[in-house]
């Protein structure tokens, strides 16, 4: 139609009144997986209702590059929620903002200032490859104990966006640092994730387990990004901008000289919530990938033998490597596309919204409507996978196994269009740099008594890892070779 409405009405689960769709979808933790499983019943685009919210859940690649690509501006909308409220102050961030001028002027600066700082940035490859040989210096003192690797890989992590956002980095034991893990867990597991409140907002008042440990942890997260804000504000002189947050005070500077354009006023709750994002989401995403991208090595021992190989024919033991040693290495680099097609850190990106009545496909979608992409379906299809469930990184190479491509377009790992991610450059410079450090010197393997750990994902705002434990041996070629 002209209008670019369709006509077919789409499936919907049965609801009841004023719990909607909820029966079909409780008792499942693993609301990625139900969402997948209901697409028998259902076909791939479907609604539903959660409690007053209509939902249309996307499964298909075609359905979600015309949501994200084609006609990206109207579904790029965000719900309000009670958890995302609290998190971004009502929508004072990037993630959880809706569309609108604001929005669209944090991004630009946030991409702006992560462009000058990050990407292609000598200083940034110079701040992953110090953290990368800090990461190393504790593996090997922990050679050959079962150890979990995870508060190490948080570190190093934390300590390169720690450098992006307030040019500080963390040592092993920081109290600051272990109050920062704590509460970032405890945000993870509670906001997001469909749980009642959201559904419900009314619920909040009945005292609620998840939203007081939400709000606790806010609270540890919100002093500590205002301390770091007082900091900079005091320090700031307008001259040197030393990193995201100084970039974000000099451009508010600029607009207070220059008189702001109305509408455009970045408040403090704007800067604080914005790097606020940046650091979230740059702490949580990456060492999400790189604890998947370790377990896998555990169980494909055969991939990390691969990956040594080519490191050691490439690049030897002489030097470390660097960035421009991407092309150099591209099993590594499909190991890694591999491990983000198979467990999406965000199974269900972030919710959109429908900003007019529109459609997907020949089916009409209200204006208001939430629309959910689900990345695992589109990354599990068998209609455009070989055997999904199969970790193989060779599906990413060219015949020649020289380049790394992707065998199908229903490959969304960073989301798409107006809303893609914001680190996708960062997150990969990282998780090469990382992976090429610790596999050049050690190998990862299961300690001799466990099982393999389990490959199950936890779902929540990223799809977490259950904690397990690694034995990391020094190769041989490093025994007795001096090390750095
Ligand atoms: C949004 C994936 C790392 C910052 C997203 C979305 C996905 C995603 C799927 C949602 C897109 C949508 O809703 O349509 C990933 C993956 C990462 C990663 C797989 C690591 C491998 C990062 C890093 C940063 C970052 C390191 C920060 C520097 C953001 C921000 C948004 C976002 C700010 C919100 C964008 C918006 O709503 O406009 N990311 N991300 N991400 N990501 Fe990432
Ligand atoms: C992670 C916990 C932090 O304490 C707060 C935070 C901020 C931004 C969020 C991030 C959390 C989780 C991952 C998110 C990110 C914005 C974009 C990213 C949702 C909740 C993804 C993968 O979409």
């Amino acid at each position: 139609a002209p209008t670019g409405t369709g006509t077919g009405r789409l499936r919907s689960l049965p609801a009841l009144p004023l719990v909607g769709s909820l029966l079909q979808l409780a008792g499942h933790p693993q609301l990625h997986l139900r969402l997948w499983s209901l697409q028998g019943r259902y076909g791939s685009l479907y609604g539903l209702w959660m409690g007053s919210h209509y939902v249309v859940v996307v499964n298909s690649y075609q359905h979600a590059r015309e949501v994200l690509l084609k006609k990206g501006k109207a579904f790029a909308g965000r719900p309000r929620t009670v958890t995302t409220d609290l998190l971004s102050r009502g929508g004072k961030d990037i993630a959880f903002a809706s569309y609108g001028p604001l929005w669209k002027f944090q991004r630009k600066l946030v991409h702006a200032a992560l462009s000058m700082f990050g990407e292609g940035s000598v200083a940034l490859e110079k701040i992953i490859c110090r953290e990368a040989a800090s990461l190393c210096e504790t593996l090997g003192a922990a050679q050959d104990m079962a150890l979990d690797m995870a508060p190490e890989l948080t570190r190093a992590v934390t300590n390169v966006v720690c450098s992006l956002c307030f040019n500080s980095s963390y040592r092993r034991g920081d109290p600051e640092f272990e109050a920062m893990l704590e509460y970032s867990q405890g945000i993870v597991d509670t906001v997001a994730k469909e749980s009642l409140v959201d559904i419900f907002p009314w619920l909040q008042i009945f005292p609620n387990k998840d939203l007081a440990l939400l709000k606790r942890c806010l609270k540890v997260r919100d002093q500590l990004l205002q301390q770091k804000f007082n900091e900079h504000k005091e320090a700031f002189s307008g001259d040197t901008v030393r990193d995201l947050m100084d970039a974000l005070l000099q451009v508010r500077l600029n607009a207070e000289n220059n008189s702001p354009e109305p509408g455009l006023e970045l408040t403090d709750d704007h800067l604080l919530m914005t790097v606020g994002d940046i650091f979230g989401a740059g702490v949580e995403t990456t060492t999400t990938v790189l604890k998947w991208a370790v377990l896998y090595l555990l169980h494909y021992p055969e991939v990390q033998k691969k990956i040594q190989e080519e490191m050691d024919q490439k690049i030897g033991l002489a030097r470390h490597p660097h960035l421009s040693d991407r092309p150099l290495l591209p099993y590594l680099e499909a190991t890694i596309s591999e491990v983000l097609r198979i467990r999406p850190v965000s199974p269900l990106l972030i919710p959109h919204v429908s900003l007019a009545d529109t459609s997907i496909g020949e089916y009409s979608i209200p204006k208001g409507a939430r629309v959910v992409i689900n990345l695992w379906s589109v990354h599990h299809d068998e209609k455009e996978w070989d055997k999904p469930e199969e970790f193989n990184p060779g599906r990413f190479l060219d015949e020649q196994g020289q380049h790394i491509h992707s065998p199908s377009p229903s490959y969304l790992p960073f989301g798409a269009g107006i809303r893609v991610c914001l680190g996708e450059v960062l997150a990969k410079m990282e998780l090469f740099l990382f992976l090429a450090w610790v596999l050049q010197r050690f190998t990862l393997e299961c300690p001799q008594d466990q099982p393999l750990p389990s490959l199950e994902g936890k779902f929540g705002v990223v799809l977490q890892v259950q904690k397990f434990r690694v034995k990391a041996r020094l190769r041989e070629a490093w025994r007795g070779e001096m090390v750095g």
